[in-house]
C-alpha cells in the first residue's frame, strides 16, 4: 500500500520532504499540495504529479490523503496539527510544535484525549548518523557519565529576518530536543546571555547569543547559537564524560588537498548537513504510518517540552535571570 500524503507547505523543507517522498522514500507519494503562494503549490505539484488545493483544510479533508506533512510557518503548526488531530490522520509536524506553550499544550491535550498518538515532530538529528553514534557513545557508558555538552550551531544567514527571541523557538529548539534525547533527562533551568553583537544584528537584537542548561542531574549544556556566521553552516556536539569525551562535528565531511590547500567544503544551508537525516526520519515515518505505528521520532510530548524550554529561554533572555523550567507529569500515552 502507497501511502498518498498531503504537504502543507512548499517552501525550502517543505519541497525537500515532498521530493524525498516522491522520489527517494519507498512506499509513499505525494498527493496534494497547499501552500500560501499558489505558483509555488502549482509548481512543486506539476513536478511530482499531484494536484495542488487552496487551503490547508482541503489538505487535512482531501480523500486521497492518508497522512500529512506539515511544513508552514512556525506560527502555523499547531493549529494545523490540531486539524490534523481532528481529521484522525498521522501527520509528520515540522518543527517547533508551537512557538507558545499553551498552543503547544493544547495540541498535546488534544492527541492525550484521543488516545492515540498521531503526531510525530520533524525534530531530525534524532536520526542523524553522527547523534546516533554520540547517542551510542553514551548508552554504551564508553566516555562514563556525561557531565558537560558544548554544542555549536551557527547558520550561514538569518534565514527568516533575525530576531533573537526566534533564534531559540526555531534554531535552539533543536539543542533543547537533541540534548535531552542524548541524555535521557529533562532540564532544571535555562540562562541565556547576549553578549556583543555581530556587525549584521538588527538593532536591539542579539547574535550571537550563549544558552546554558542545567539538568535533573545536574549536567551542564552550553549551546553557542550564531544565525548570521557568514562561513557557512555548523553544528557540533562535544560531550565530556567522567572518563572521557566524545565529539560529533564536521568529521563527516571529505578533506580535499586542491590547488596548494587542503581543506573541507563547508554546506551553505541544514538541507545538505542533515540530508540523510532527513531521509531516514521520512522512511521511518512512511514505515510507520503503513504499519499503524509506532512512531520512533520526537513526540507531541517532546515538541510541548522544547516549546516550554524556549519559552523559559525567552524569559531568560529578557530579563538576564537563570529560569527554572517545571514540566507536568509525562501522560502515559507518552511513556
Ligand atoms: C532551520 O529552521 C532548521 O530547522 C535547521 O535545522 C536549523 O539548523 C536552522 O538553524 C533553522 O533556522
Amino acid at each position: 500500500m502507497v501511502i498518498r500524503v498531503g504537504v502543507i507547505g512548499a517552501g525550502n523543507i517543505g519541497t525537500a520532504h515532498a521530493l524525498n517522498l516522491a522520489r527517494s522514500v519507498s512506499g509513499s507519494a505525494v498527493s496534494v499540495v497547499f501552500d500560501a503562494d499558489q505558483a509555488r503549490a502549482d509548481s512543486l505539484a506539476a513536478d511530482l504529479g499531484a494536484r495542488s488545493v487552496g487551503t490547508a483544510e482541503e489538505v487535512l479533508a482531501a480523500e486521497d490523503v492518508d497522512a500529512v506533512l506539515i511544513a508552514s510557518p512556525d506560527g502555523l503548526h499547531a493549529g494545523q496539527a490540531l486539524l490534523a488531530l481532528s481529521a484522525g490522520k498521522p501527520v509528520l509536524c515540522e518543527k517547533p510544535l508551537a512557538v507558545g506553550e499553551d498552543e503547544a499544550r493544547a495540541v498535546l491535550d488534544a492527541e492525550v484525549v484521543l488516545g492515540q498518538r498521531l503526531i510525530q515532530l520533524g525534530f531530525m538529528r534524532r536520526f542523524d548518523p553522527g547523534y546516533v553514534q554520540l547517542k551510542q557513545e553514551l548508552s554504551d557508558d564508553g566516555i562514563g557519565d556525561p557531565l558537560i555538552v558544548h554544542n555549536l550551531h551557527r547558520n550561514t544567514s538569518a534565514p527568516y529576518g533575525l530576531r533573537t527571541e526566534q533564534t531559540l523557538t526555531n534554531m535552539v529548539t533543536h539543542e533543547f530536543d537533541i540534548c535531552r534525547w542524548l541524555l535521557d533527562e529533562e532540564y532544571t533551568s535555562v540562562t541565556v546571555l547576549a553578549g556583543r553583537p555581530g556587525p549584521l544584528t538588527p538593532q536591539g537584537q542579539h547574535d550571537p547569543i550563549l544558552v546554558i542548561l542545567q539538568s535533573v542531574s545536574g549536567v551542564l549544556v552550553e549551546v553557542e547559537a550564531f544565525v548570521n556566521a557568514r562561513f557557512g553552516y555548523e553544528v557540533g556536539c562535544r560531550v565530556t564524560g567522567s572518563l572521557g569525551q566524545a565529539v560529533m562535528g564536521d568529521a563527516t565531511f571529505v578533506t580535499r588537498a586542491k590547488s596548494f590547500h587542503r581543506g573541507v567544503a563547508v554546506p551553505e544551508l541544514w538541507l545538505g548537513r542533515f540530508a540523510e537525516a532527513y531521509r531516514v526520519q521520512l522512511q521511518g515515518w512512511v514505515d510507520a504510518v503503513r504499519a499503524g505505528g509506532p512512531y520512533r521520532g520526537a513526540s507531541a510530548w517532546d515538541g510541548y517540552v522544547a516549546a516550554v524550554v524556549s519559552n523559559r529561554a525567552i524569559e531568560s533572555y529578557r530579563t538576564g535571570q537563570r529560569v527554572a523550567v517545571e514540566l507536568p507529569p509525562r501522560p502515559a500515552l507518552y511513556a
